[in-house]
């Protein structure tokens, strides 16, 4: 834990219902997957969530209507950010893995895509975030890395159970452009730097540092509302409205 505190946002990705057995109990809630990013402006390009298989969620409730699920390492700190139905005391109403969620079907805030899925990352940590996120394959490496490992390897689907209609249908979007990198900076980036896998740990922080180094804030919008902004600007201008609808939260650890 650092000593500075970091702010993400909270992307309310919602579970589209009927829900698998397992969740059973949950159904007439609102019930979220609550991803936490550090870019809100991106969720344009999102094609898919992230769930660690092997690690443990729950479904804590929010308030009266609204559930999300997370780590409990994450539903204590929002409890004690006013984001629990009982103060300062998280409750679950079931306790699930990463492999119960993968499949789920999600309808989540700016998507062009209206249903994506649940998806598994080996990088995901459980002790970061919320344990859960939102996956923009156009910007960000780790994101374009794990969704080409599942689109290139049948087994690695088949291991964790993932469905070919789940992955293959959904292409990276372009939202933003990079003078250096282009439309796809991710994507270029890795292709650059011959990374193969997402577990090249090593050169994806590499790829992560080169496209800050490139300057995310010299990109500009070429998706949604504030199309032809920079992206500094239109940051937190879609920050904001994703705020005012209640499509997102602010959550500090
Ligand atoms: B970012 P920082 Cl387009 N485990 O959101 C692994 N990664 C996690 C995580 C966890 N538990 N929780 C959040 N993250 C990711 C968008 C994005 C992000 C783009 C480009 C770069 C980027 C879409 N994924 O992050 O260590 C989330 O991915 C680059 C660092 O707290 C979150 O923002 O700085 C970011 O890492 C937070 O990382």
């Amino acid at each position: 834990e650092g000593v500075i505190p970091q702010e993400y946002t909270l992307i309310k990705m919602e579970v589209v219902s009927p829900f698998p057995p397992k969740m059973s109990v949950l159904e007439g809630k609102k019930v979220y997957l609550a991803a936490a990013t550090l870019r809100p402006e991106t969720m344009y390009g999102q094609t898919n969530c992230w769930v660690l298989p092997d690690g443990k969620y729950g479904a804590y409730e929010i308030n009266d209507t609204d559930v999300f699920i997370l780590t409990k390492r994450a539903a204590l700190n929002l409890a004690y950010q006013k984001l629990s139905r009982v103060h300062e005391k998280p409750t679950s109403l079931i306790e699930l893995t990463g492999q119960d969620l993968i499949g789920l079907p999600l309808r989540s805030p700016l998507a062009y895509n209206d249903v994506i899925y649940t998806l598994p990352m080996l990088s995901v940590l459980t002790d970061k975030g919320t344990g859960i996120v939102t996956s923009v394959p156009s910007d960000s490496p780790d994101d374009y890395m794990a969704l080409h490992d599942l689109k290139a390897k049948p087994a690695f689907r088949a291991k964790y159970g993932v469905k070919d209609e789940w992955v293959v249908p959904f292409e990276i979007i372009p939202i933003i452009h990079h003078p250096d990198f282009g439309d796809k900076s991710a994507e270029k980036i890795c292709i650059e730097k011959k990374i193969k896998s997402q577990n090249e740990r090593e050169k994806l922080d590499e790829a992560k540092k080169i496209i800050y180094k490139g300057g995310f804030y010299e990109g500009t919008m070429i998706a949604g509302e504030y199309a032809g902004m920079k992206v500094q600007e239109a940051k937190s201008l879609i920050r904001a409205k994703l705020l005012e609808l209640g499509q997102a939260v602010v959550y500090s650890e």
